[in-house]
C-alpha cells in the first residue's frame, strides 16, 4: 500500500490535520483510518479493489476514510460535495461502487439514491466506530483511486491510479519543493481532484507536516489565515490569486501593508491547474514579493512540469520535468518537434495513470503504441523552459481551474424541451481563465436565461453552468456540416 499510513507512525503526536477548529495528531489519524478499514472490510480479509465511494467534505474524516479504504484493499472514489444528484449517481453507477459512505450533512441529499442504485449508503459515524480487524498486505501495483475528469466525450471518465502511481506523484513534489515536517499548508481546494488531494493534502501528510482544511474558499478568511503567520506553503488555482488580489486592493493602506508582509513570509506559493496570467503573477509579486511557482499537471499524470523551487521561475512558463517524469513534444505525425516549435506534450513515467475505468478503448487511444500518454496540451520548449500554448481541442474549457467538457454541457442542454440545438464554448476571462458561453437554437422565443440556469442547476454543478447565452436561428457550420466553434466564439 502507498506508504502514508506506515509513515504516520513516525510522526506520532505531531499535528497532521486541523479540521473544524480541532487539531488531530498522526496517531489519531492512524487509529481512525484503521477503524475505517475494519468497518469497510466487515469481516472480509481484503476488499480486492471494490470501489468505495464517499461523500465527505474536506476534513479529518475525509482523510481517515480515504486511508481506511486504501488499507482495506479497496479503491477510493471521492465524490464532489458540489455536484447535484445526477452527477453523483453517474459516478456511483460508473464505478459500480459497493458502498457509499456519507457525511451526516449529505445523508438527506443522498437518500433517494439508495432505492435507485441499490447501493448501500452507510453513515460516516458507523464507519468511524472503534473496531480492529487484521489488515491485508496491499501490493503497490494495485488500483487505489478513481478521480473523474472531463474530456472530449460527453461523460466524464474515471482515471484509475495505483498506489505506486500516487506515491510517485507525491514523492516527485516532496523532493522538488523541499517539503519538511515543519511545513503548514492551508487546503482550500475541492478534494475530488489531484490538486487538493495530492499536491496539498498528501504531500503534507507524507512529510509529517500539517494540513488545515478550509472547506469553502473565502478570500477574507484566507487573508486572515495568512495574517496569522502559521502558513509556510500555499497552493491555489490562478482564479484564487485573482480573488485574493481583488480583496487586497479594497483594503485600507495600513491593512494592505500588514497583509503583504504576512504573505511575504511563506516559503513557497504555487499556482497551477490552469495558465497563470502574467499580470496576476506580476501583481502578486508587486504586493507580496513572492514569485508564484507555476507548474503543469493533469489528472492522468499528477504533476509533469514545474518551475524551479530555488532557481528561475519564468512568468508564462511551466519549467522543466519533475523527477521521474519523461516528456516529449511531438507533431501531428508523432515525430518529435525541434527547439522552439510547438508540439503535443506526451508523458511517460511511474506517476502516469493505469487506465480509464471500464473504458479499454479510451485507454488504448490515450497512449501511443510505445506507451507515451497523449495529454492533448500543446507546448514549446522556449529558451530552456517549457511554455504551454493551448490545447488541441476547443471542446475542453478551463474555468476556475476546473476542466469542463463543452460536449457534456451540450448533451444536458439538448435534454431541454425548448432547445433544438446548441454549441458551448469557453470565452477568455481575466478572473476565471475562461467562462462558459452557450449559443442556443430554441423553439421558444421567450425562454428565459434565469429559468434555464435554474433548470441546469439541478443537472450540473455550478461551475459547469454557462454564464453567457445567445439565441440564434442556426449554428455556424463548415462545409462538412460541423459546428465551427471559433465562429461561435466570435458571435459573443
Ligand atoms: C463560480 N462562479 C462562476 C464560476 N464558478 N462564475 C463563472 N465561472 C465559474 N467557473 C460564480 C458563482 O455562480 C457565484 O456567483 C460566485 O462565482 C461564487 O461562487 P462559488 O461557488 O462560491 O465560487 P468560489 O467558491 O469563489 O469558487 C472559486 C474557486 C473554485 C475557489 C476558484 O472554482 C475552485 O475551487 N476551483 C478549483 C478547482 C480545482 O481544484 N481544480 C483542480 C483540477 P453568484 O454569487 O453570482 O451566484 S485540475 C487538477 O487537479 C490538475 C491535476 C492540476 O493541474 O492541478
Ligand atoms: P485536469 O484534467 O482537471 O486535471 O486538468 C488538467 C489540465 O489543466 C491540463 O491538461 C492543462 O490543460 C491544464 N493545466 C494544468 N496546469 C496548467 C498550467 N500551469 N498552465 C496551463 N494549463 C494548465
Amino acid at each position: 500500500m502507498i506508504n502514508l499510513l506506515e509513515r504516520a507512525k513516525d510522526f506520532k503526536e505531531r499535528t497532521a490535520l486541523v479540521s473544524n477548529g480541532r487539531a488531530y495528531s498522526y496517531n489519531t489519524l492512524g487509529t481512525a483510518s484503521r477503524n475505517v478499514a475494519s468497518a469497510v472490510l466487515n469481516g472480509k480479509s481484503d476488499l480486492k479493489e471494490a470501489r468505495i465511494a464517499f461523500l465527505v467534505p474536506p476534513s479529518f474524516e475525509y482523510t481517515a476514510v480515504q486511508w481506511g479504504i486504501w488499507a482495506a484493499g479497496g479503491i477510493a472514489v471521492p465524490l464532489c460535495v458540489l455536484h447535484p444528484l445526477p452527477s453523483i449517481q453517474y459516478v456511483i453507477e460508473d464505478t459500480q461502487a459497493t458502498m457509499v459512505i456519507v457525511h451526516p450533512d449529505f445523508a438527506g441529499f443522498l437518500a433517494p439514491l439508495e432505492s435507485v442504485s441499490g447501493v448501500p449508503i452507510v453513515p460516516l459515524e458507523t464507519i468511524l466506530r472503534e473496531q480492529t480487524t487484521p489488515l491485508p498486505d496491499i501490493d503497490k501495483e494495485r488500483r487505489a483511486m478513481i478521480l473523474y475528469t472531463s474530456g472530449t466525450t460527453n461523460k466524464p471518465k474515471g482515471v484509475v491510479t495505483t498506489h505506486a502511481n500516487i506515491e510517485a506523484q507525491i514523492t516527485a513534489l516532496v523532493s522538488s519543493w523541499e517539503w519538511q515536517k515543519d511545513d503548514y499548508i492551508l487546503n482550500i481546494l475541492p478534494l475530488h481532484h489531484v490538486h487538493g488531494i495530492i499536491n496539498v493534502m498528501s504531500c503534507a501528510l507524507w512529510s509529517g507536516a500539517c494540513c488545515e482544511f478550509l472547506p469553502k474558499f473565502d478570500a477574507q478568511v484566507v487573508w486572515e489565515i495568512i495574517g496569522s503567520g502559521r502558513l509556510t506553503v500555499f497552493m491555489a488555482v490562478p482564479t484564487i490569486y485573482y480573488k485574493l488580489i481583488a480583496l487586497w486592493e479594497q483594503a485600507p493602506e495600513e491593512e494592505q501593508k500588514k497583509m503583504a508582509e504576512s504573505a511575504s513570509k511563506l516559503r513557497l506559493m504555487v499556482s497551477g491547474s490552469a495558465a497563470l496570467p502574467v499580470p496576476v503573477l506580476e501583481k502578486w509579486r508587486d504586493i507580496t514579493g513572492q514569485t508564484l511557482l507555476e507548474r503543469y499537471g493533469m489528472t492522468e499524470i499528477g504533476m509533469g512540469l514545474s518551475n524551479s523551487y530555488s532557481g528561475e521561475r519564468r512568468p508564462g512558463h511551466v519549467g522543466l520535468p519533475l523527477p521521474s517524469v519523461h516528456i516529449r513534444l511531438v507533431n501531428a505525425d508523432h515525430n518529435p518537434v525541434g527547439r522552439n516549435e510547438a508540439g503535443e506534450i506526451q508523458i511517460k513515467g511511474p506517476s502516469v495513470f493505469k487506465e480509464y475505468w471500464g473504458k479499454p478503448e479510451a485507454t488504448k487511444n490515450a497512449f501511443t503504441h510505445d506507451g507515451w500518454f497523449k495529454t492533448g496540451d500543446i507546448a514549446m520548449h522556449n529558451n530552456g523552459l517549457y511554455k504551454i500554448l493551448g490545447r488541441d481541442s476547443v471542446d475542453i474549457i478551463k474555468s476556475g481551474g476546473y476542466k469542463i467538457s463543452a460536449l457534456e454541457i451540450e448533451d444536458v442542454l439538448r435534454g431541454h424541451t425548448a432547445i433544438d440545438d446548441c454549441a458551448v464554448v469557453g470565452l477568455p476571462d481575466e478572473e476565471w481563465g475562461e467562462i462558459i458561453a452557450a449559443c442556443l437554437v430554441t423553439k421558444d422565443p421567450n425562454i428565459e436565461e434565469i429559468a434555464l440556469s435554474q433548470w441546469l442547476k439541478a443537472r450540473l454543478p455550478s461551475y459547469k453552468i454557462p454564464r453567457k447565452f445567445i439565441f440564434t436561428k442556426e449554428l455556424p457550420r463548415n462545409v462538412l456540416g460541423k459546428v465551427t466553434k471559433n465562429e461561435v466564439k466570435n458571435q459573443f
